[in-house]
């Protein structure tokens, strides 16, 4: 029994060190953080994939949840505010090969990115996009954002928002996602399931991590540890598998309804591609334009 521990405690160190850039260590995130426990979660789907590391490639743009594409040991693009996905285009058009991952916020998705998060979805666009909401903008200071729960006191909002939050999966699956999933970081399974759900598929994936922000949205709307809000997640998350993405808003208080809401094929950017271009490759298309 003993020996099983010892090598589960090195097996997570290998995964842990063979993913992570040590040296940066120790990371910004505050206590109580969900970023960790999501990347935790992507992590391990890496490390159980039949994929070579250095065929990943992770995009993100600015915020507490972009600075992951700093701390994980692939070929990593720390791009600017909003512009991950149109840099992860590039990079899968330019490879396609590459296993191309977004892995950053929703302000920086949806807010100041989000015409390049619909556009994406609608050519379906080979990107893995994974989306930690954490309800605002966290490294700014806590303002309120495009996904801040109606009523929840943001340091702009202090009497309470009375805006209406997008609802990321139905905007995800309505631009034509082919996959939709959401989690709570309390989910760490059913995270590391669906990344890899994810990665099997050709086309357009998102998935959404809702998670504890302590310092600037859980001290001013009833949770002021991460411990707080993740029994929340517990109490209150409802698994509706094939749920209509319309039915998932965010209101709370109410219940959280989590699980794979899409899961559909429809041809994605390079299918069309190729079919216009019969069996030549991106690359040799290119040169055949270039002539
Ligand atoms: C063009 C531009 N506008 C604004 C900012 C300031 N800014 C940096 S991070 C951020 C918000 C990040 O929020 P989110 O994506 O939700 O990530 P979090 O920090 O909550 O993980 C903003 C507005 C910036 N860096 N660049």
């Amino acid at each position: 029994m003993g020996a099983l521990i010892e090598d589960a405690v090195i097996d997570n160190e290998t995964m842990v060190e063979r993913f992570l850039r040590m040296d940066r260590l120790p990371h910004i995130w505050c206590p109580g953080c969900g970023i960790g426990t999501a990347l935790r979660s992507t992590i391990e789907a890496l490390a159980d994939m039949d994929i070579p590391q250095e065929e990943f490639a992770v995009v993100s743009g600015i915020g507490c949840t972009a600075r992951v594409a700093g701390y994980l040991k692939l070929d990593s693009f720390h791009t600017t505010h909003g512009r991950s996905i149109p840099f992860a285009t590039g990079l899968k058009l330019a490879n396609p090969k590459l296993k191309v991952f977004v892995f950053s916020g929703d302000g920086d998705l949806f807010a100041i990115g989000g015409n390049h998060f619909i556009h994406a979805a609608r050519r379906n666009m080979d990107l893995k996009v994974i989306c930690v909401n954490n309800f605002i903008y966290g490294m700014t200071g806590g303002q309120v954002g495009c996904t801040t729960p109606t009523h929840s006191k943001t340091s702009t909002s202090p009497y309470g928002n009375y805006e209406p939050p997008f609802n990321l999966c139905f905007l995800a699956a309505a631009a034509g996602a082919v996959y939709v999933a959401r989690w709570t970081t309390f989910h760490v399974r059913q995270i590391k399931r669906s990344v890899q759900e994810a990665f099997a598929k050709r086309g357009f994936t998102f998935i959404e991590i809702i998670s504890p922000c302590p310092t600037v949205f859980g001290s001013r709307n009833g949770f002021p540890t991460g411990l707080d809000m993740m029994k929340y997640f517990k109490a209150n998350s409802l698994t509706v598998a094939g749920a209509d993405p319309r039915d998932v808003e965010i209101e709370m208080g109410g219940k959280l309804k989590v699980g794979k809401f899409v899961d559909n094929e429809r041809p994605s950017f390079q299918d069309r591609l190729s079919e216009m271009w019969g069996d030549l490759g991106l690359e040799e298309s290119r040169i055949v334009e270039a002539e």
